[in-house]
């Protein structure tokens, strides 16, 4: 995502209560990990891969992003499901909150192909939102899954 001076909060939450905050600086392409709050790492992290992860490092994966175009307003949120985000090509106006969440039994991530921001992994039900505060394309991808895209356009 291109444009400069911009600042945006990442708040990943789960089951409502927030468990930590990102703040991405694009200029610099740097993540600042602030106030991650009691999540520690790996809690309920599973260390069996199922099916579908399996299907998913086998080159499961959806590329979404040239979907029909989906008009969304201030407020969207993002379904991760069956290996592809939905909708994969949302266009919002400026200053959207889109929330991501995760619908598969296999974990996810919503990630900015620049590296500007990062959901982190999500598993089955965890959510991600963020506000975009700057026009452009944002192409983004899933980590776990790199077949996995989609894209937003914030107008
Ligand atoms: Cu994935």
């Amino acid at each position: 995502m291109q444009g400069a001076g911009q600042q945006r909060a990442l708040v990943k939450l789960l089951g409502g209560a927030a468990l930590g905050l990102l703040l991405a600086v694009p200029t610099m392409g740097v993540l600042l990990t602030a106030a991650w709050a009691g999540s520690g790492c790996g809690d309920g992290m599973p260390m069996m891969m199922n099916k579908e992860e399996m299907r998913g490092m086998m080159g499961g994966g959806r590329d979404s992003s040239n979907d029909d175009a989906v008009r969304g307003s201030a407020v969207e949120t993002v379904v991760i499901e069956d290996f592809a985000f939905s909708p994969g090509n949302l266009h919002v106006p400026m200053g959207t909150s889109v929330t991501w969440i995760n619908r598969d039994a296999a974990l996810h991530s919503a990630t900015d192909s620049d590296g500007s921001w990062d959901s982190g992994v999500l598993s089955d039900g965890e959510r991600a939102s963020l506000v975009f505060d700057t026009r452009g394309t944002v192409d983004y991808f899933c980590t776990l899954h790199p077949n996995m895209k989609a894209r937003l356009v914030v107008e």
